[in-house]
């Protein structure tokens, strides 16, 4: 258990980058395609039932969720995407406006990708890493929903989606995770403390 994540509260929803907070501190953020189970891993990640909200028809708005731990540290939940509903225009706008943001934050120090263990690297996936590589950020897979796989069925996805990060997107890291079950969630906490601590650790070191 790491209190961290359990302190997560909601700061605002920003409808563009233009509005997120002071590029300051650390932050990781999560994407994934709309019903991944990006809401929930959220909850689960920080103890809370409903701080992102959860649906079982995805919704429209497309706006950037931000979630401060502390002071200095927050967890930034970026727009759905792959809906058909979001209309083009929008669609438009984050298509320019999420690798803006991954290359442009100064603070952002990894990014978390949500996939649906049954529908994993769909081409808006391969599209994320992409940006990643990009940017020189670091990637995190959660092969979620883990609990409608059997352990066999399971494991052998994380080990070809491990070996296909492997060959196209080095630096990205991949686990099996149900937030249902509460199942990955230490893994998970340990991926988010090496990205914010080690920034904490850098930033005390530049004084
Ligand atoms: N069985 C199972 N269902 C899940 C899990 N995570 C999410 N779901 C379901 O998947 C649907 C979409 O989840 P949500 O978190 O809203 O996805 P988002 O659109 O990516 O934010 C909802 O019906 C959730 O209850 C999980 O770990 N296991
Ligand atoms: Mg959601």
């Amino acid at each position: 258990m790491n209190p961290l994540y359990h302190k997560a509260r909601f700061l605002l929803s920003a409808p563009d980058v233009s509005h997120l907070p002071p590029d300051t501190g650390s932050e990781v953020a999560f994407a994934g395609r709309s019903n991944s189970g990006k809401s929930s891993a959220i909850n689960a990640l920080t103890g809370q039932k409903s701080l992102a909200r959860t649906s079982k028809t995805p919704g429209r708005t497309q706006a950037i969720n931000v979630f401060p731990l502390d002071e200095s540290r927050r967890l930034i939940d970026l727009p759905g995407y792959g809906y058909a509903k979001v209309p083009a225009k929008m669609r438009a706008h984050w298509q320019r406006a999420l690798p803006e943001y991954l290359a442009a934050r100064e603070s952002l120090r990894g990014l978390v990708i949500i996939m649906d263990v049954r529908h994993p690297l769909t081409d808006f996936d391969r599209q994320m890493l992409e940006w990643c590589v990009q940017a020189g950020l670091p990637a995190h897979v959660l092969l979620t929903k883990a609990d409608k796989l059997k352990r066999g069925p399971g494991m052998s996805t994380l080990q070809r989606v491990r070996s296909e990060l492997d060959r196209d997107f080095p630096q990205t890291s991949a686990q099996l995770f149900s937030a249902a079950k509460g199942d990955g969630i230490e893994a998970l906490h340990r991926q988010l403390d090496e990205w914010l601590e080690e920034s904490e650790k850098q930033q005390a070191e530049s004084y």
